[in-house]
């Protein structure tokens, strides 16, 4: 846990202070206030510290796994940039909510994970499934709606889903995968396997009871199943302050005497540490934990969102530490990555990004006769 006290990646109010009885609401507004106003001389501090902490990791692990998570985040940045751009063209329909500023998150945390793992996650999707081993070619072709993508082209952005991977969606009901993962890793318990579940969620699906029914059902079966809050401060335009009487999620484990971190979400190597030693728990000790990441999406909710609850400022100062441009820095200045390095990463994901669109383009539009299939286990009748 950070010991970091001003910073936005922090959490804003503390435990004590929320839970303050004798505490009147207008105090804990204003200390919420006090601690949100940011000091640029403590946030340049903060800055200088979090990098050297991320300097000190990078000497923890190899060169071959620090660039797979660079190429990664790479991959998932460029892959949306033109998603964005076939979704500007028409090419793609439907709702597309991009990952952009997110990345370190699902790269981290799949990094820590052994391929046979599962992992489950929000509408927010792209990054996840990328991250779990779908080939960009079927997640480009499932935006497109095309029958070569991961779902046969019908779940769109929304409802990647890849059996073959473990990667069991995509889910568009905010809070509807906790339980669904919760089940999973109860499976896993039952069956006898030493797979781990991972779960990703905003912290908006924090608010639903399903939240709190899972973690309860979870820490008291003793089930392997990671719960990762990405808390990005946002759901749809309502900011955290005003929707969370808690802000600090990661204080909620706790309440369910489960273990529980708060992690830097700009810090790809903060959240594959994390990760690995919940990921440890789970394995071996059959454990939950809850991890909240803190981070922040650079660009709207979904592409229809104007935007207009927050202001250029306020991204420009997250952007400040985009987990990409913060990792490659790091790397180069431990020698980690030199220019010729890391313009063979951007070649091969321009090369891999190029090849998605293509397949997505020539890929044919689901047939008819598909509209009902992969939809029940047992289809009803025709005639019933
Ligand atoms: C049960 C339910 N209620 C409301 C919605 C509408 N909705 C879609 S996204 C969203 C915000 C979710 O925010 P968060 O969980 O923080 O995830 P983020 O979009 O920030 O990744 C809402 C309210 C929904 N999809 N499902
Ligand atoms: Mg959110």
């Amino acid at each position: 846990m950070s010991e970091l006290k001003v910073t936005p990646m922090k959490p804003r109010m503390q435990a004590e202070e929320a839970s303050g009885a004798g505490v009147s609401i207008q105090a804990k507004v204003e200390a919420a206030a006090a601690t949100a106003a940011i000091n640029p001389e403590e946030l340049r501090r903060e800055h200088a510290q979090r990098q050297q902490e991320q300097q000190e990791r990078i000497e923890e692990l190899d060169r071959d796994t620090l660039h797979r998570l660079l190429y990664q985040m790479v991959l998932i940045r460029r892959f949306e940039e033109k998603a964005a751009e076939a979704y500007t063209l028409g090419k793609i329909g439907g709702f597309c909510h991009l990952y952009i500023g997110q990345e370190a998150v699902a790269v981290g945390a799949l990094g820590a994970l052994r391929p046979d793992d599962y992992v489950l996650t929000s509408y927010r999707d792209h990054g996840h499934s990328l991250a779990k081993g779908t080939s960009p070619d079927e997640v480009m072709a499932e935006l497109y709606g095309k029958a070569g993508g991961c779902s046969a082209g019908k779940g769109g952005s929304m409802h990647l889903f890849d059996a073959g991977v473990n990667f069991l969606g995509g889910h568009a009901i905010v809070g509807g995968q906790i339980p669904l993962a919760t089940g999973v890793a109860f499976a896993a318990k039952y069956r006898g396997t030493d797979q781990v579940t991972l779960v990703f969620f905003g912290e908006a699906a924090v608010n639903q009871g399903a939240f709190h029914e899972s973690l309860n059902m979870a820490q008291l079966w003793k089930l392997p199943c990671i719960f990762i809050c990405e808390n990005n401060q946002y759901g749809m335009g309502t900011s955290l302050e005003r929707a969370m009487s808690l802000q600090d999620v990661s204080q909620k484990a706790p309440a369910y005497n489960m273990a529980g971190e708060f992690v830097d979400g700009m810090d790809v190597l903060d959240v594959y540490q994390a990760t690995k030693r919940a990921v440890e728990r789970a394995r071996t000790e059959s454990l939950p934990t809850l991890l909240e990441i803190r981070t922040y999406r650079f660009m709207g909710h979904s592409m229809s969102d104007p935007g207009n609850y927050r202001t250029r400022a306020e991204i420009e100062k997250h952007q400040e530490r985009d987990p990409i441009v913060v990792f490659r820095t790091n790397l180069k200045e431990k020698g980690t990555l030199d220019d010729a390095a890391m313009n063979d990463i951007e070649q091969r994901v321009r090369e891999a990004v190029e090849r998605a669109l293509q397949f997505a383009e020539s890929s044919p539009e689901p047939a008819p006769e598909e509209l009902f299939t992969h939809i029940y286990a047992n289809p009803p009748r025709q005639d019933a």
